[in-house]
């Protein structure tokens, strides 16, 4: 037999954060560093032998040796199966829709999903369980807990193998089955939209660029909207994923995505433009001359989604990030449906998901999606948006317009400090939560403050409790500011400002979103002294 044990030295700091674990590349290039968590993980997990898993990444740099690694130790672990996808390409939803149509055990995805790629940059890896979504905080412990301590890694002593053509082989007695990495995800999406509505909408000539930044959205959106439904060859930029994501930096905002924003707002814009991000599960909508809120995005969604073949039978409900905006509250209610306000990060989606409760998910991150899989879902959302323009002959601006007309505009903005020093960050926290006792029946910069409190989430299908969720300042018009660290950054803290004001007159919609948050702005700054504590004095990006 080929097994062989190597010993090793356990990690420590190695918690997975709002999605897997993520570093920068030379971390993950130490000795063993892969191995160990991998090592964690097969640890951990109840069983393993004689199932399947789906294995498969973004394509960034170090995603091929990752590939080889583990499909070696799977086979050591008594795996029966691993699908991978072609290349090792998979998208993180495409990973989600392989668990569930071939009923897999879990999948490991490897992406460092918006962060930037290439030797100096970003690599990840997280696990999404069997009902294709990621791993609950519960095995995410555990894994963290099992690295801190194991001594030793099995894997078989077998040479690397092809990934280039699809069909099967054997590796020291495990079945590795290569894949078309699009093949079950676009069979998904054909069973949820009106695929000939759309292209109709193509073929009487409406435009869309979609920008995939070089990055793994590229070939479902090649396949699908170039292939399927008949969009013109060129609809689809960046579209090869590149290893290093061509230099660029693979998060869908309009920050990052400058190139797409300049074409929407040139004068022969499209009549749509679209971006997915690293691990495709994020999306940005824009229009013509008009960006989308993520927070928006979704409420229009959930306002129109019964004119959508996959939902024409309604929605059980919604939920959002705690952060994201409350337009789709006011969507839910209006239409009698429950609303749920989860912590950051889609592994809170799942259990609502799974127990019926919830179809439409968002986060004011650009991620949207549905319980036809259990990640977010980039190019789902663009073709969820193609298909309500085709039902309603509505433009993007049309459609959130309305949306604002029926329910006000709940004018959002994120603003984040980046790179700045752990302990600074940790220490404006510290501060800000000792000073909440204080803050509710207070006005500052003129605003009258109900309540302040750091939020806590008890999961209401598990009652799984998560505390610490961030801080949230709420007016007594129900307007807020809400703080909280990054979990995904690799370097230094990245503090997020969240703020919001609902907007009811429409004679004020046209107010840009820095000018009509202004007073909520000072009163971030007042009660948390960032410019004290991060050495700032405006922040890194605002979306
Ligand atoms: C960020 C976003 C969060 C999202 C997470 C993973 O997390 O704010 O909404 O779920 O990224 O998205 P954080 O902890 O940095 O704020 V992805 O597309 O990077 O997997
Ligand atoms: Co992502």
């Amino acid at each position: 037999m080929t097994h062989i044990t190597i010993p090793t030295t356990p990690f420590d700091g190695q918690r997975p954060g709002t999605s897997g674990l993520r570093k920068k590349v030379s971390v993950f290039q130490q000795p063993h560093y892969l191995e160990n968590f991998v090592q964690a993980l097969f640890d951990v997990l109840p069983e393993t032998a004689g199932l399947t898993l789906v294995l498969g990444g973004d394509g960034r740099y170090y995603n091929r040796v990752a590939i080889q690694t583990i499909l070696r130790m799977a086979a050591a672990k008594g795996y029966a199966r691993v699908l991978v996808g072609q290349g090792g390409i998979l998208s993180t939803p495409a990973v989600s829709a392989v668990i569930r149509r071939h009923g897999a055990s879990g999948g490991i995805v490897l992406s460092a999903s918006h962060n930037p790629g290439g030797p100096d940059g970003d690599f990840g890896i997280k696990y999404n369980v069997g009902n294709g979504g990621p791993a609950p905080e519960k095995l995410t412990d555990a894994v963290f807990e099992r690295s801190k301590v194991l001594t030793n890694i099995s894997t078989v002593d077998t040479a690397d193998i092809s990934l280039e053509t699809e069909g099967s082989q054997l590796l020291a007695g495990m079945e590795v089955v290569v894949i078309d990495p699009v093949a079950d995800y676009a069979a998904v999406m054909r069973e949820l939209f009106d695929f000939e509505a759309i292209r109709r909408l193509f073929a009487g000539g409406f435009r869309l660029r979609f920008d995939a930044m070089c990055a793994v959205g590229g070939p479902y959106a090649q396949a699908l909207l170039e292939g399927e439904l008949g969009a013109p060859a060129g609809t689809v930029v960046n579209g090869t994923p590149l290893e290093d994501f061509g230099g660029l930096h693979p998060d869908p905002n309009p920050v990052n995505a400058q190139d797409l924003i300049a074409h929407l707002l040139a004068e022969d814009a499209p009549d749509m433009g679209a971006a997915s991000d690293g691990d495709a599960d994020r999306n940005m909508i824009v229009g013509r001359k008009f960006v989308v809120s993520p927070s928006d995005s979704l409420a229009v969604i959930a306002a129109h989604a019964t004119l959508v073949p996959g939902y024409r039978g309604g929605i059980a409900g919604v939920a959002r990030s705690m952060p994201t905006s409350t337009a789709v509250d006011r969507v839910a209610k209006a239409q009698n449906i429950p609303c749920f306000e989860t912590p950051t990060g889609w592994k809170f989606f799942g259990n609502l998901m799974d127990a019926g409760r919830v179809t439409l998910c968002g986060e004011e991150s650009y991620g949207t999606g549905s319980s036809h899989v259990r990640e977010k879902d980039g190019l789902w959302a663009v073709l969820f948006w193609l298909n309500l323009i085709a039902a309603t002959g509505k433009s993007v601006e049309a459609l959130v317009r309305g949306l604002w007309a029926d329910y006000g505009r709940c004018v959002y903005s994120r603003h984040d400090y980046e790179g700045i020093a752990t302990a600074q960050a940790d220490a404006l926290m510290r501060e800000l939560r000792a000073s909440l006792p204080s803050l509710a029946g207070r006005a500052i910069e003129g605003l009258p403050i109900a309540f302040a409190d750091d939020f806590s989430y008890t999961d209401p299908v598990d009652g799984s409790v998560s505390h610490k969720q961030g801080v949230r300042v709420v007016m007594e018009d129900g307007s807020r500011v809400v703080f909280r660290l990054s979990g995904t950054g690799t370097e230094g803290a990245t503090l997020r400002v969240y703020l919001e004001r609902h907007e009811p007159d429409i004679a004020r919609h046209d107010i840009p979103a820095q000018e009509a948050l202004q007073p909520l702005i000072a009163l971030a700054e007042t009660v948390a002294q960032i410019r004290a504590f991060t050495g700032m004095d405006r922040p890194s990006v605002t979306t």
